[in-house]
């Protein structure tokens, strides 16, 4: 078999060191692996695992009859709490299949429109929320960004207030649940022999798990007690079906929901947001389309299919998707002995993980792959680009199920916002790639000044 090239530094034993050591591991390996070729090997202590960002080999990747999607080992840490829930299900466990024929109506596009009221209720939260901050002090964005779209899927998931902008400090739940992810992440880079030195992490670890437990039990105990088993939204499908999932399954949907359904959108509209204040010019042209639509009037209530009509800024959130896709990689099991490229082989059961962000600076995309630039989503350059060269929702029958959820709640959010505020990047901020298996811009705030001066 062929030796994968691999990023520079690697060391006996330790392997790759800045897996292990750097401050942003993800954004080292952006730059160091991109010009190693379409696929590479990554090695955290003793296991190495290749990484794939190539178009092409990308697009054989994603042909089911010879791949499927890898439940990888940091994805079967996150199964302590979210079990066989639809994200982290093998692909053969029985009730992945039971629970995607009964969730996906919740999820079509016709769906969008019962949520929609529920998205700009909470949308409005936030305004009014920055309107206090507006031209006195900055606001924290993906801090702001998790409270909204945590808000938004406990409400349109399971009717369930979790009143995130009436505190100051985040909801317990994402305390928990982000130290948990961190938990799951950081296990492959523990040190052999030093079990002790982690045991308090551990107990920690059991502490949050139980606490998101307890969360979830109780948003499923009010349905249940509230008798109104029969609303359409996530809980009611699944509380309410023919043939239900059973109590274990129903808590690790809950949860699945609730992790997946706010942590990478809240990302994507704070990279959205971090690259509309670095380049004015696209703002400008943003704000001219919200104008257009929704007129100098100060309060508009966008409808339904005003959404649809915003395709310069669902341009924008795709191309801050592409530069820092916010679930940052999928995985891929081969389905029998095979050969990736014609010079790779991989045998059946192998997993390798294809590495977004580096799909998303392939050479198909151009020159200058680092510069933030929405046109690259024109219709007319969608059209000429390689199938599989944009994969932030991942593919195939796993692919992401909130999609249309995600860019429905963000492409009103961020249209609202623009529409409301000029951005000011007060602090001259420099991108900074925090990982919690989610990515988001560390540390991100912005100076905000309302457009229509206030009496
Ligand atoms: Mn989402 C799967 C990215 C928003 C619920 N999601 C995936 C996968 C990616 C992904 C990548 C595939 C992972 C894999 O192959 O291992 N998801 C995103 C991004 C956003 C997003 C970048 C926002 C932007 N996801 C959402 C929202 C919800 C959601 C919103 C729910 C409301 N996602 C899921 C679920 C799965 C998933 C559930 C698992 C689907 C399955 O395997 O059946």
């Amino acid at each position: 078999a062929r030796r994968l090239p691999h990023p520079p530094g690697r060391l006996p034993l330790l392997g790759d060191v800045s897996a292990l050591f750097s401050p942003a591991p993800l954004q080292d390996l952006v730059d160091s692996a991109r010009d190693l070729g379409p696929i590479f090997g990554r090695k955290v202590l003793g296991s190495e695992i290749a990484m794939v960002t190539g178009a092409d080999l990308v697009a054989e990747l994603a042909d089911e009859q010879r791949f499927a999607k890898g439940v990888g080992p940091a994805l079967r840490r996150v199964r302590r709490f979210t079990g066989d829930g639809l994200f982290t299900a093998f692909n053969d466990e029985p009730n992945w299949a039971k629970a995607h024929r009964m969730l996906m109506p919740a999820f079509a596009m016709s769906s969008m429109r019962d949520y929609h009221d529920t998205m700009l209720r909470v949308a409005d939260d936030l305004l009014r929320h920055w309107d206090a901050a507006a031209g006195s002090r900055p606001v924290d964005v993906p801090g702001d960004m998790t409270r909204l779209t945590l808000d938004t899927i406990g409400l349109c998931g399971f009717g369930y207030d979790f009143g995130s902008f009436g505190r100051d400090t985040p909801h317990p739940f994402v305390e928990a649940m982000v130290r948990a992810l961190l938990h799951a992440q950081n296990q492959a880079k523990r040190l052999p022999g030093l079990g002790r030195l982690y045991r308090k992490a551990d107990e920690q670890h059991e502490r949050d798990i139980r606490l998101m437990f307890g969360i979830v039990d109780d948003v499923i105990r009010e349905r249940r007690q509230a008798g109104d088993t029969a609303t359409g939204d996530l809980l009611g499908l699944m509380l309410g079906a023919d043939d239900p999932l059973d109590d274990v399954n129903i808590r690790h949907q809950v949860i699945t929901f609730l992790i997946a359904g706010h942590e990478t959108t809240s990302g994507a509209l704070s990279f959205a947001l971090h690259y509309l204040a670095k380049n004015p010019a696209v703002l400008a042209r943003a704000q001219s389309e919200v104008d257009e639509l929704w007129g100098p009037d100060d309060d508009p209530r966008p409808s339904f299919a005003d959404i649809g009509k915003l395709r310069y800024v669902r341009q924008i959130l795709n191309e801050a998707l592409r530069l820092w896709p916010t679930a940052p990689g999928f995985s891929r099991q081969a389905l029998t002995d095979t050969v990736l490229g014609g010079e790779y082989p991989i045998h059946k059961g192998q997993s390798v993980l294809v590495f977004t962000p580096l799909l998303h600076r392939d050479p198909v995309w151009g020159d200058n792959v680092d510069n933030f630039d929405p046109d690259r989503f024109s219709p007319e350059r969608e059209q000429q680009r390689p199938p599989h060269a944009f994969k932030p929702f991942g593919t195939g029958e796993r692919e992401c199920i909130g999609r249309q959820f995600a860019l429905h709640e963000a492409t009103m959010v961020l249209g609202m916002i623009i529409h409301r505020y000029r951005l000011l990047d007060h602090a001259r901020y420099r991108l900074r790639i925090q990982q919690t298996l989610t990515i988001k811009p560390a540390g991100l705030t912005l100076g905000l000044v309302r457009r229509t001066p206030q009496e």
